[in-house]
């Protein structure tokens, strides 16, 4: 570590401002929270992670707290049409990516950074915007990127900055939130760093590990909701960090390079549309210690099973012998949790000095994959909710797979709440709220919660075999419960846990079950809260919390949304393709 990164470490952390920037005046806290502080001057290193700058580490309350760095970190994102591109597998296929490259750069920042990040879409006939998952945007709701609901999409040919404190740290990535643009290709990482729970030598960086289909997604949306049409398509590969050998013999295997002896932190992200995968590593174990953008007390896994949308950070000791060894994603074999054509999907991790061009021998024993979430994830930092509350407070949202006609076929519509989600892109709820217009439709299946700082309770339900991966924008979710059949209170209020139980952003719903989640309405703004399949959000999957309205122009400034929706709305009256699905 050198002497000018501890210099300049020391004095932003003397620097760093002891309160949050609250624009609810009223409720700015300058208390400090007790913390477990280093005794000594925290600085972070490989022997101790905790630590990140002086006063603050891995127990702060990052709820509450932010250690501000006053820097502010730019990129320029374009997204582009590619009608023929084969940097992933060797397969030529119609792409759009960010910067010319699937995934797109990687935001990088450290905690208590702000990023500004200009996006241009340079594509010809889509429009699009970007959602930086995971992030709540707490007091910047106008930056979520969630079309329909907090801005119109970016229209051809135009930018739009996106603007933001790192509040969070941790692990994420950021995707369109057009439709199922996503799906093309639309797709980068987020790396902000942070403290850690466990002590780690080398960071990897993210790992994303990704189905991929050779035809577009908006064929494959279109066409995977007609009832004669069978289940979702085979994902025809399955990418690690972008790229893998296809099922004809060409492409590569991804090969990451381990430093024998040392630790090593691999940022592990699913930003499928479809699939779910669990993952083992030949000879090793993972300790987890991140999941979402939540570190947890270190946990070691020999196997471990990501939803859509889900990240883990793990560490990885490289204390085998040196050599390549194979690292696998399983899917679940039931196919309820995606499908691919690919035969034991897998990359190669390999030890400086192992053989160049070998391929690992050992293929490990067989992993039994399954579709449920991990259990075991106690976040670092604690919450607990109150029980009581919880009976008298509790709502439902029952989710159901139906049949609708459509001309001559019929398709499926994914309810919540006996609504299927269809926003207006350049209508969006937070320009209702601005003019204080609370007549939207009924398709925007908008939820108010206006009472602040409380718990929020919400039993799903689920009407169909089929698990959902369940996203909540703004907030990260309490776990409290999953359960089989329906939620009975009399019997399965027992079972739910209060005392900090798992937080984070995506939660696995099984087939045919309930899950109980509670969040606290600290975070004025539209939230959506949606299955991150794309085609089931696509074929309506999905709630917007409007959370607090009446506060959320003291947080925002909500004008900001209106140049790129005039432009928006200009664009889209003589667009050449109609909207064709949810939005989202
Ligand atoms: C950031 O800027 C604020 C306001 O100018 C200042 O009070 C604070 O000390 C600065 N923090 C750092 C780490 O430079
Ligand atoms: C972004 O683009 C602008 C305008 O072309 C340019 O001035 C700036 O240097 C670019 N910034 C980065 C970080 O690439
Ligand atoms: C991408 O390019 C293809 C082929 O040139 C074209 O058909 C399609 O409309 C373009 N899509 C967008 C979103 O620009
Ligand atoms: C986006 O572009 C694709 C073609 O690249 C097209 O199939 C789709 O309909 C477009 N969607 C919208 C809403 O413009
Ligand atoms: C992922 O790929 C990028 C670009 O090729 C590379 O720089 C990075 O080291 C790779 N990450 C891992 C964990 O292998
Ligand atoms: C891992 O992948 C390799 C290469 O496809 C395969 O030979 C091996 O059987 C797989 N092992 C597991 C545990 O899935
Ligand atoms: C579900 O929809 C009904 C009818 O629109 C509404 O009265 C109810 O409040 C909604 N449920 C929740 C939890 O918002
Ligand atoms: C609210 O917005 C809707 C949809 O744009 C519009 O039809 C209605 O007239 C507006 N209501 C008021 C009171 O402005
Ligand atoms: C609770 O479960 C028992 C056994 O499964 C069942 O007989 C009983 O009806 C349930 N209670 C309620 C209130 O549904
Ligand atoms: C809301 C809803 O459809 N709930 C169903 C969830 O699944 C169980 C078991 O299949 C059914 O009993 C519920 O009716
Ligand atoms: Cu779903």
């Amino acid at each position: 570590m050198g002497l000018k990164w501890f210099m300049t470490s020391l004095v932003a952390g003397l620097m760093a401002s002891t309160v949050v920037a609250n624009p609810l005046s009223s409720r700015t806290s300058t208390t400090r929270h007790k913390k477990r502080s280093c005794v000594k001057p925290c600085f972070n290193s490989p022997e101790d992670r905790s630590c990140w700058t002086p006063g603050w580490d891995i127990h702060t309350n990052f709820e509450e707290e932010v250690p501000i760095t006053n820097v502010t970190r730019t990129y320029n994102l374009s997204i582009t049409n590619v009608t023929s591109w084969d940097g992933a597998d060797g397969v030529a296929k119609p792409v759009m990516l960010i910067n010319g490259g699937f995934p797109g750069p990687t935001i990088e920042a450290d905690w208590g950074d702000e990023v500004e990040i200009h996006v241009t879409n340079n594509l010809q006939h889509n429009g699009t915007s970007l959602h930086w998952h995971g992030i709540w945007q707490k007091y910047t709701n106008t930056m979520d990127g969630a079309n329909g609901c907090t801005e119109c999409p970016i229209p051809p040919g135009t930018t739009r900055t996106y603007k933001f404190l790192m509040r969070q740290y941790g692990t994420g990535w950021y995707h369109s939130h057009f439709s199922a643009q996503y799906g093309n290709g639309v797709v980068g990482m987020l790396k902000i760093n942070g403290p850690a729970s466990a002590n780690y030598d080398v960071d990897l960086g993210p790992y994303p590990i990704t189905d991929w289909y050779y035809d577009t997604a908006d064929r494959l949306e279109r066409a995977s909701q007609f009832s004669d049409h069978g289940p979702p398509p085979d994902s025809d590969n399955v990418l690690f960090n972008g790229t893998h050998v296809n099922a004809e013999g060409g492409g590569r295997y991804a090969k990451t390079v381990l430093t024998p002896g040392k630790k090593h932190l691999l940022r592990l992200v699913n930003p499928s549309v479809d699939n779910t995968f669990t993952l083992s590593l030949v000879g090793h174990k993972f300790t987890v210690i991140a999941a979402d953008f939540v570190p947890i007390e270190p946990v070691e896994k020999d196997t471990l099973f990501m939803t859509t949308g889900q990240r883990y950070d793990v560490i990885i000791e490289a204390d085998q012998e040196i050599g390549n060894y194979w690292f696998n994603a399983t899917l679940a074999s039931s196919g309820m949790c995606g499908t691919t054509v690919i035969d034991h999907p897998a990359a190669i991790f390999s030890y400086e000095g192992a053989p160049e061009d070998e391929l690992p021998t050992d293929p490990g024993a067989p992993v039994d994959a399954g579709c449920a979430d991990e259990t075991d994830l106690v976040p670092v930092v604690p919450k607990s909710a109150p029980r009581d509350d919880f009976l008298a407070h509790k709502n439902y949202l029952d989710v159901a797979v139906t049949l609708q006609p459509y001309g001559e076929k019929s398709v499926y519509r994914w309810k919540i709440n006996d609504s299927d989600i269809d926003i207006e892109w350049g209508r969006p709820i937070l320009e209702y709220v601005r003019e204080g217009n609370y007549s939207w439709p009924r398709q925007a299946n908008v939820i108010e919660v206006e009472e602040a700082n409380v718990w929020t309770w919400w039993i799903i339900e689920n009407g169909s075999r089929m698990p959902h991966p369940m996203h909540l924008h703004g907030h990260d979710t309490m776990l409290l419960g999953v359960g089989a059949g329906e939620f009975d209170p009399a019997n399965h209020t027992d079972l739910l846990n209060f005392d900090n139980p798992t937080r984070r952003d995506v939660v696995q719903m099984p087939g045919s079950s309930w899950i109980a989640i509670a969040w606290r309405t600290d975070n004025p703004g539209v939230h959506l809260m949606h299955c991150h399949i794309a085609w089931h959000v696509s074929q309506g999957l999905s709630v917007q919390f409007l959370e607090r309205s009446s506060e959320i122009a003291q947080t925002v400034d909500l004008h900001e949304i209106e140049p790129n929706c005039a432009a928006w709305r200009e664009y889209e009256a003589t667009a050449v393709y109609p909207k064709h699905d949810s939005g989202l």
